[in-house]
This record gives structure tokens, sequence and C-alpha cells, in this order.
């Protein structure tokens, strides 16, 4: 049995920690390391700086543990547990001096599949911001020391949040999809970190939240967040290369799934 409390407060203390990092090597000023999947899709030095900091704290703390980072790849994993890490998510905002990025881990049982994984802890800290957002399985999401619960309903019209990829190609089909589901919403927020995205639906701060195209790290830490606050999170289309994620209360999932299922 996994003490999900231990595991969430070293994610707590090693996201902390990252995120001190990050906010100074952005204050040095930041350096484009290279570019990935599109001119568009950058990392800096400090992104690759953060996540070999938070590799090796894991190393040394939790030996054998398998690990998924953005920047460094992946390590199977010989005790069951997978650490899946996205060292600066929103690393276009941090490039730019926007406050809007985090340092988002998780630790998962199993490998690093969204489909098979069991989420067990994480933490999502956004330094500039100074909220730190944490979850354990079965223990609730927090942030600080306040109890997270996602949005029952939206009787003025869901507030959304959503995000595009870095392929130029695809925008036109995630910009249709924003036509679908706009007449669901009150308003429409495109914040540029899919882990604060999900970390501001569990703290009811986002009726809904909906991505084509999120890689493992980007959402591994903020999904444990929705589902511990009671929120729904599913992807669909996930034999396509780009499947859909949806985050939201009971309901309100329900209302952008089925308009989505309509779409399809
Ligand atoms: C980002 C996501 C965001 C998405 C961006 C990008 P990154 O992750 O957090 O939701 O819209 O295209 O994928 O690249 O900053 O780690």
């Amino acid at each position: 049995m996994n003490d999900v409390r231990r595991l969430r407060e070293l994610a707590t203390d090693i996201a902390r920690e990252a995120g001190e990092l990050a906010r100074l090597r952005r204050a040095e000023g930041v350096l484009l390391a290279a570019t990935k999947s599109t001119v568009a899709d950058i990392v800096t030095e400090a992104d690759r700086e953060v996540e070999q900091l938070i590799r090796d704290r894991l190393s040394a703390e939790r030996p054998g543990d398998g690990f998924l980072g953005e920047e460094s790849g992946g390590a199977d994993s010989a005790t069951g547990l997978t650490w899946v890490v996205d060292p600066i998510d929103g690393t276009v905002n941090y490039a730019y001096g926007m406050p809007a990025y985090s340092v988002s881990i998780a630790v998962v049982e199993g490998n690093a599949d969204p489909e098979t994984w069991i989420g067990l802890a994480g933490a999502v800290y956004a330094p500039v911001l100074g909220e730190l957002f944490t979850a354990a399985r079965g223990e609730g999401a927090w942030l600080g020391e306040t109890r997270l619960s996602v949005n029952a309903e939206a009787p003025a019209g869901a507030l959304l949040a959503t995000g595009f990829g870095y392929d130029p190609t695809t925008h036109d089909g995630d910009l249709a999809t924003v036509r679908q589901i706009m007449p669901l919403a009150r308003d429409l927020r495109r914040m540029g970190s899919a882990a604060l995205d999900l970390s501001y639906v569990a703290a009811g701060r986002l009726d809904g939240y909906f991505e084509r195209g999120l890689r493992p790290w980007d959402f591994a830490a903020g999904a444990l967040l929705v589902t511990e606050a009671g929120g729904v999170v599913t992807r669909t289309d996930t034999a396509s290369e780009r499947p859909m994620l949806v985050a939201a209360g009971p309901e309100i999932h329900a209302q952008i799934s089925s308009v989505l299922h309509n779409e399809s």
C-alpha cells in the first residue's frame, strides 16, 4: 500500500524548490535552448535545469521509481511507481515574462500511460502567483490549507478554458471545436498552462476545461486535482495523435461531452 500522504509531501517539497529555481532563472533572463515540434514549441535552458533538479531529487528520495519528463524523457519503474513531470508548464508564458506558468509533478501507480495509470499524488506550483495546489488519492485537493471543490453547475453559462497546440495546421479544427462549445459558455479563457487550467477547475475558478493534444506531463497532476475535488476528467480519441481532454464537475462535463460527441 502506497503512503499517498508522504508522496504528496515529497511532490510538494520538490515542486516548491523547482518553482523557486524557475523564478530565479527567469529574473536572470531567459535563454532559449531549442525548438521542438515546431518553431513555436520552445524549450529554455531553465526547463532543462529545473527538470534535472526534480529528477535528481527524486532519484535520491525514491530510487527505483520510474520517471517521465517533458525534456529528458523516461525511465522504467522498478517499484511500480512512476513520476510524471512538466518542469515549466506554460513555457511560452515563461519566456515572455507572463506569470501563468507552473511546475507540475505527479506520481502514478503503473507506468506513464494515462490510459492505465492510477494517480496517487501531485503538486502544481505557480511561483510568481505564490499558489501551490496539491492532491493525494482519497485525501482531497488543496490550495494551501483550503480544500478545493469543483463547481456543480453554471446557471449563467460555463466559464471555460481551452488551449491550442504548437502546430498551426491544427488551429482551424480547434477553433471549430470552440465554436461548437461556445453556446454552453458565458466566456472563454486561454491561459497557456494546462496544469493551471486544471488546478483552476479543481478550485472552482473555472467551470470546465477542454483541450486536444495534451501530453501526459501537462495533465498528470492537474487531472488528480480535479478528480479529488469531485470533478470528472476524460480523454477521448485516444487512438489519435491529439486526444481530447475534458475536465469539469459532473454536470458540466456531461454537457461538454454531449456537444463534442455530436460534433464528431
Ligand atoms: C502547454 C500546455 C498548454 C497548451 C500549450 C502547451 P508546455 O504546455 O500547458 O495548455 O495549450 O500548447 O502544450 O509546452 O508549456 O509545457
